[in-house]
């Protein structure tokens, strides 16, 4: 029986998946070369220093570890300044009304990020208190495709792996969800997400029999 859902923040909760790309794709151009939507399908879900990592391998680019810090400092001003001023109205459609359902049945749910920035960009949101749990990239050691966070997730939960739920726009997150034993919901393309134990395309598609069905089956 599933007892408890654990949410994805960047792409799941709020496009800022936009804005992380956005922000790479200027440090690649600045640097001579460029990183495709394809190659950023590949990003999501990553954490910042995977996702540099893997940008430099793509342009051919090497750097010292100075270089690298700076890099990364450069990119996160950017993104932050990107999604300064983040409110309510940039949860995404259909958002909102799962997790009012879930609050007001007292089903617990957490956050299971790879973001340094979840616990800020939630805050903006106003929808930080409502979470039972907040796992984030500040918390955990092994970044998804692991399944760390989302058992860290669970366990604050005091629920078991197999009690979980995912939400995940990443093929990272899937995979991590599907080691972690929980059930993957994916959120965006089928073809990107096929790991996922369902995939839809965003949470209007969604609707709460669904969810409703999953915490009685
Ligand atoms: P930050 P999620 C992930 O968040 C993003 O999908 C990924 O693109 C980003 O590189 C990573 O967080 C690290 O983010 O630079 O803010 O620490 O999708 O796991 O919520
Ligand atoms: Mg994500």
């Amino acid at each position: 029986k599933y007892k408890g859902i654990i949410f994805d923040l960047d792409g799941v909760i709020v496009d800022t998946a936009k804005f992380h790309y956005l922000a790479w794709r200027k440090l690649a151009n600045d640097m001579g070369f460029d990183i495709t939507l394809e190659q950023n399908e590949q990003l999501k879900g990553v954490s910042r220093i995977h996702s540099l990592e893997r940008i430099l391998g793509w342009g051919g680019k090497s750097v010292s570890e100075d270089k690298f810090e700076t890099l990364m400092a450069s990119k996160n001003e950017d993104y932050l300044a990107r999604i300064s001023g983040m409110s309510a109205e940039d949860l995404l459609p259909g958002v909102k009304k799962v997790l009012d359902y879930l609050y007001e049945n007292k089903i617990p749910f957490a956050l299971g990020s790879a973001s340094k920035n979840a616990r800020p960009i939630l805050k903006g949101l106003g929808i930080s208190e409502w979470f039972t749990a907040i796992v984030d990239g500040n918390d955990v050691h092994k970044a998804k495709p692991d399944p760390e966070v989302f058992l860290v997730a669970a366990e604050k939960l005091a629920l078991k792996p197999e009690e979980c739920v995912v939400f995940e726009d990443s093929v990272a997150g899937i995979e991590a969800a599907n080691r972690a034993g929980m059930l993957s919901v994916g959120i965006g393309d089928k073809e990107v997400l096929k790991g996922a134990d369902y995939i839809f395309a965003d949470f209007t598609e969604i609707d709460l029999e669904f969810i409703k069905k999953l915490l009685e089956s």
